[in-house]
């Protein structure tokens, strides 16, 4: 049961849903009420054995060290050269056991050749996990009915084990939305539509909608799509992710070299948030061009929604650093012969 999508995308070569009544409706029902998501394109990239750990922290420049077993932690991958390869929310099942649930970039194959080539001991697998999202303000009260008061205790990017509809999954408080919720890891695919009507129907006191990630609420929570605000030809610092590179991890990692050399030269681009005042305008079909007051262009859009609470619309671009500056005016050029103005907000969490 549920409700019929109006648009999807592929992600990780899996269905994602966009859009299911409109992005401004499906986004008021996500503020106010509960929803589920099926978000099974969030592909798990399962790393265990007695390397797992040397592998992990090979591959990002976060402490990963720090990360408990019951634990979240979002590590962006970056590469050699500092690029980001993509920008997964770690797991930690066990000591030596990790799931990597990624964004849309090829990361098994990744890190597998990493393992292969480095001689690790480890053992490198997708396992058939499928991501389910309750994502919403009274995912709380929803949990609750169904699983017991302590749900609620649950802390921010951390995860449990539970047992719902006859099946035993990892539930976590985390999500792809501004709103707060849980995503339950279903390991038992023969178990998920069991699962989804159990929610469904408990969900029903509650109001609650089927859905999926919402541009309008994750533009304004600041969250990133990777391939899209971000992608290989950019490092960390030039996207905000500062403040998940460690300056004083231990162990090594591939990234530090030339992490270190961007940190000292600085960037020559960096993300920003803009603020376009005016009609909601269709998001691009193709790239468009952020320009100064002589025209000359210095960065490109790379998302884009329409926002109430802003009055106008709210995107993301990346431009030249000496663009990026709070207040900095600078243009949209959507067609030959159609601009709009736009305004740097901020530098995306500086
Ligand atoms: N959930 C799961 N897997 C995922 C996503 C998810 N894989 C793909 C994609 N989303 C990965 N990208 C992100 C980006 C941001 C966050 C989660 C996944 C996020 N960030 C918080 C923030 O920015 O406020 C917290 C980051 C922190 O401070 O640690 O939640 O959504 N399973």
């Amino acid at each position: 049961m549920g409700q019929t999508p109006k648009s999807m995308t592929i992600y990780n070569n899996t269905p994602l849903m966009t859009v299911f009544r409109s992005p401004q409706q499906d986004y008021e029902h996500l503020c106010e009420h509960v929803q589920i998501w099926d978000v099974s394109c969030e592909r798990q990239v399962e790393i265990a054995g007695g390397d797992a750990v040397k592998l992990v922290e090979l591959i990002t420049p976060r402490d990963v060290s720090k990360c408990e077993i019951g634990q979240c932690m979002y590590i962006p991958l970056v590469d050699e050269n500092g690029g980001i390869v993509n920008d997964p929310i770690l797991l930690r099942l066990n000591k030596e056991h990790f799931w990597l649930s990624i964004a849309d970039s090829n990361v098994l194959l990744w890190v597998k050749g990493i393992a292969y080539g480095m001689g690790y001991r480890t053992s490198i697998q997708d396992p058939d996990v499928n991501p389910l999202a309750i994502q919403g303000p009274r995912s709380d009260d929803l949990m609750v009915d169904l699983l017991g008061e302590n749900i609620r205790k649950l802390p921010f990017f951390r995860f449990f084990r539970k047992t719902l509809a006859g099946t035993s999954f990892y539930i976590a408080r985390s999500g792809w939305s501004g709103q707060g919720g849980f995503e339950i890891y279903l390991e038992e695919c023969s178990k998920g539509l069991d699962l989804w009507d159990c929610i469904w129907d408990a969900g029903q006191k509650y109001n609650i909608r089927a859905g999926c990630p919402n541009s309008i609420d994750r533009i304004e929570r600041g969250l990133l799509s990777y391939g899209n605000d971000m992608t290989l030809a950019e490092n960390p610092f030039v996207c905000g992710l500062d403040r998940f590179i460690s300056r004083d991890k231990k162990a090594e990692c591939m990234s530090s070299g030339a992490l270190s050399k961007a940190y000292e030269q600085g960037t020559t681009h960096k993300l920003v948030y803009l603020l376009i005042p005016g009609k909601s305008l269709t998001p691009p079909r193709e790239t468009w061009r952020v320009s100064d007051e002589s025209g000359t262009t210095r960065g490109y859009l790379t998302s884009m929604a329409y926002s109430m609470r802003y009055g106008g619309n709210i995107a993301f671009a990346t431009v030249e650093a000496q663009f990026s500056t709070p207040g900095q005016a600078l243009f949209v050029e959507i067609d030959s012969d159609e601009q709009a103005t736009a305004t740097v907000l901020s530098e995306f969490r500086d």
